[in-house]
Parts: structure tokens; sequence; C-alpha cells
């Protein structure tokens, strides 16, 4: 059977997260296309006799190093929405992180944070998510013990209904219109300037933390291999920045 470019249907809270993560990513200043290995980019493989794929979107922007959207049916009906968006380490802003896994039994996790690269985030951004009224979420998940990179406002759950889905959505586009605020005010340091380097050492210190999540790990493996997972993790998935 001839499959579709982007696969099969996705559940539909993946879908109206996507759209929304790239609407704000098109309000961005300077967005442009980053190029990816193309055997890392579009990725179709079969497992279990079930069709699997995974379709990145990696952009630039004016005070953002690399936007990763992936959405993935990775597994026996698991399907993933994986977003983050890496500052450029010239400038004072957070990640932004978001991930959903979906399997036919239910949203299982869905995540969202904006994390900071130091001891803390920019006062700006911790002021604005001070005010933001987190949803009152029946099934709030503990964090595992790799996740001390996420800040206070990290909202970690297992929507317990499609009303719930909503506030989920909605609370992503808060602190995505907290993010674009942000971006669009910053003004970069030196790179040269120790606050720079700091916020390099803090992305690192993210990017390998992230690693230590091993269910992203497992997944990738037992769909497509392990070095090809290595690679995955490595170059795309929580690639290091470049050191400023
Ligand atoms: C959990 N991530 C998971 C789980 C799976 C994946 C299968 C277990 C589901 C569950 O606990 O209910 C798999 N996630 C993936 C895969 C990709 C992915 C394969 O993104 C990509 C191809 N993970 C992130 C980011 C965050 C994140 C950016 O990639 C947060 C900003 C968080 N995922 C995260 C956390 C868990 C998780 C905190 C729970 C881990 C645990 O409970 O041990």
């Amino acid at each position: 059977m001839p499959e579709s470019q982007s696969g099969p249907e996705l559940q539909p809270l993946l879908v109206s997260l996507a759209d929304c993560i790239r609407r704000y990513r098109e309000g961005l200043t300077g967005l442009q296309d980053l190029s990816i290995p193309t055997d890392l980019e579009e990725v179709c493989g079969r497992l279990d006799g079930e069709d699997l794929f995974i379709n990145n979107e990696v952009h630039s922007c004016r005070g953002l190093r690399k936007l990763h959207l992936e959405t993935a049916r990775l597994g026996v009906g698991l399907q993933i929405l994986h977003c983050v968006f890496f500052p450029d380490p010239r400038f004072d802003l957070p990640v932004f992180g978001a991930d959903i896994v979906a399997s036919p039994a239910g949203i299982s996790a869905a995540i969202v944070d904006l994390s900071p690269v130091g001891e803390a985030l920019p006062t700006e951004i911790n002021e604005a998510l001070s005010n933001v009224e987190t949803p009152a979420f029946e099934q709030v998940r503990d964090l595992p013990t790799w996740a001390t990179i996420f800040s206070p406002f990290v909202c970690f759950i297992r929507p317990a209904s499609p009303q719930e889905q909503g506030w989920f959505l909605d609370l992503v586009e808060t602190y995505l219109a907290i993010l674009s605020r942000a971006v669009e005010r910053a003004q970069p340091s030196e790179p040269s300037d120790p606050l720079t380097l700091a916020r390099y050492h803090g992305q690192v210190s993210y990017c390998q933390q992230q690693k230590r999540n091993d269910k992203t790990r497992r997944v990738l493996e037992k769909a497509f291999g392990t070095a090809w997972a290595d690679r995955y993790i490595e170059e795309l998935l929580f690639e290091e920045p470049a050191c400023p």
C-alpha cells in the first residue's frame, strides 16, 4: 500500500499541538530551515507488522539555535510528539520542551516546560510563568530522577479527559507566547561573555540529562536498532550546542 507523506493519522491532541507550535514558529524573526542528515530527517520502517514513521521539522531563528518538532509512530500503536526549542547561548533565553506519548490506551504522558540553562529562569520569564494559573489536572505525574533540569513551572500529567487535553494545549500555547515575547525582546551578549559561556554549559547539561531518559532510547532502539538510535539521539534529539 502506498504510504502518505505524513504517515497514518495522528491522535487529535498531537495534531492540534503540532499546529499550535508551527503557528508560533512562523511568527519568529529570521526563521530558516536547518538541514539535517537526510537519513535522520524522514524515517519509515516496519515493526511487528506495523508501519513506523518519524517526521522532523528543524529550523533556526534569531535567538534560537534550533527549533525541532517531531511527530512519530514508533511502537505498537505508540504516537509521539516531541518538541524542543534550543536557545542560542548568546541570548538569555530558556529551553522550551514539550513531549506527548500516546498509545491505543490513551495519552500516558504530556509534559511542557520552559527550562533554565542556569541557576534560575530569566526574571521576566519567571514572573510571567508565576502569573499562569495551572489547570487542576487530576493526574499529575512524578518526575524521573534525571528531570532536575526542569523549572518549578514544569507541567507533567496524564490528561484524564478531552477537557484536560484542551487545558494542556492552552497551557503549551501560553508557554509559547511567553517564550516568543522574550525571544523578540532579547539582545545578544558577546560570544566571549562569561554569561554566554555559562548558558552554553547549562544547555550542555540540559542535553546530557535528557539523554538519560531510557524510555526514549528503548523505543528508538526497538524500532530502528542501537546504532541508529544512538546517532538520532546524539545528532538530532539532544545534539549539544557548539562552543560559542
Ligand atoms: C517518557 N518518552 C517517555 C516515554 C516514552 C518516550 C515511550 C514513556 C511514556 C510514559 O512514561 O508514559 C519516548 N519521547 C519518546 C521518544 C521520543 C520522545 C521515542 O520525545 C522522541 C523520538 N522527553 C523529551 C522531552 C521531554 C521529555 C523534550 O523528549 C520534556 C521536555 C520528557 N518523556 C519525558 C518524561 C518522561 C517521558 C519526563 C517520563 C519518564 C519517566 O517517567 O521515567
